[in-house]
């Protein structure tokens, strides 16, 4: 590639909000979600809708002014990503290899949690049939065995846009962690960042329509793909639909196939691997981040995000191998004028 990487102009990172939720606040919410769902065997699945203003109403009673003002922010695209530490989780996280044991073994405090914070941001949970059986929330766990519902989560999560071959992509996403692993980090780079170390000709290409995205493994109930530009940038939106790894990718014309082949080349320079920003996840902390799109005017917002171990030696590994039991929950959060019907069909 002969192009020059502009690095004169990187716009200043925003550091992550970090917010630490008040031991009282958390109590009190985790006490008033135990009171509005008792039971385990909740279908928050399903019927989770009927849950989502209960638990908003909740969330808003107990968390500090500045933290529902910090969600405002997030909602409106003003910030990029939220670490919200000390929420509630469930009094037992059950131990175990088997995800869906795990999961029906407990309360569903850690449920309601991701289903408020939906809920505030004007948002709800897609239960997508192709991916997770449908289901709202999804348990990204490296366990063995049924990978449909596992997320397939030993295999690497290199730098992605949450489902970039979806028409409606989730606005946001929330990760949230059960059961921690000290060395294994969510990462990520802020799209504004990442986008200083792309040449303006090159975005001009990622403009073009002449992409097709599909989908992976996760989708079992068949694949999906469509046509799409990298960048939509319509003057009222920008979206960003990205990977590090661009086997799901093709470009359609010479001109986007050799485009993404300097994508490749980007993402995976030194120079942009210097950006990396990550957190280890600790129990009872949330990370809230914009999946790469703003809807309130042009400018771009949100995070690519990604994973990675970090060795003994401390060096980040994307490849690395992860604690069995490390759990933790995922919603893909959709703005409601956003949905397609008929792929949100009701889970079971
Ligand atoms: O495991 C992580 O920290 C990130 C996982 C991820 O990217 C995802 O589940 O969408
Ligand atoms: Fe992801």
């Amino acid at each position: 590639m002969n192009r020059k990487i502009l690095s004169s102009s990187i716009a200043p990172s925003k550091p992550l909000q970090s917010i630490e939720i008040p031991m009282e606040a958390s109590k009190a919410i985790k006490a008033a979600f135990m009171t509005l769902f008792p039971d385990t065997s909740l279908q928050v699945y399903g019927k989770h809708t009927t849950f989502s203003k209960p638990a908003a109403d909740i969330l808003r009673a107990y968390l500090p002014t500045a933290t529902l003002n910090t969600l405002e922010k997030v909602k409106k695209g003003e910030i990029d990503i939220i670490h919200l530490r000390n929420l509630p989780i469930d009094d037992v996280i059950p131990a175990g290899k088997d995800i869906e044991e795990r999961l029906a073994a407990k309360t569903r405090v850690s449920e309601l949690v991701i289903i408020g914070l939906t809920e505030l941001m004007g948002c709800i949970l897609w239960s997508n049939p192709a991916e997770h059986q449908g289901r709202p929330i999804h348990q990204v766990s490296p366990v063995a065995g049924n990978r449909g519902f596992s997320s397939l989560s030993k295999d690497p999560q290199f730098f992605h846009v949450e489902i970039p071959y979806e028409e409606v992509p989730p606005k946001f996403l929330a990760l949230f962690c059960l059961d921690s692993d000290p060395n294994t980090r969510t990462i990520y780079i802020p799209v504004e960042t990442l986008l200083h170390y792309i040449p303006k000709d090159l975005i001009e290409i990622m403009k073009k329509p002449d992409f097709v995205i599909k989908s992976g493994a996760s989708y079992t109930t068949g694949a999906v793909q469509g046509n799409f530009s990298l960048i939509e940038d319509t003057g009222g939106t920008f979206r960003l639909r990205l990977m590090q790894k661009f086997d799901r990718f093709e470009g359609t014309t010479p001109e986007t196939k050799r485009c993404l082949y300097d994508l490749y080349v980007i993402l995976n320079s030194p120079e942009v691997v210097k950006e990396i920003k990550g957190v280890a996840l600790k129990e009872g902390e949330l990370l809230l981040f914009n999946n790469g799109k703003n809807t309130d005017g042009n400018t771009p917002c949100g995070v690519v995000h990604g994973r990675d171990v970090v060795g003994k030696d401390g060096k980040s590994d994307l490849s690395g191998t992860l604690k069995e039991d490390r759990w933790l929950q995922r919603g893909y959060l959709m703005a409601i004028d956003n949905l397609i019907p008929t792929r949100n069909i009701a889970a079971k």
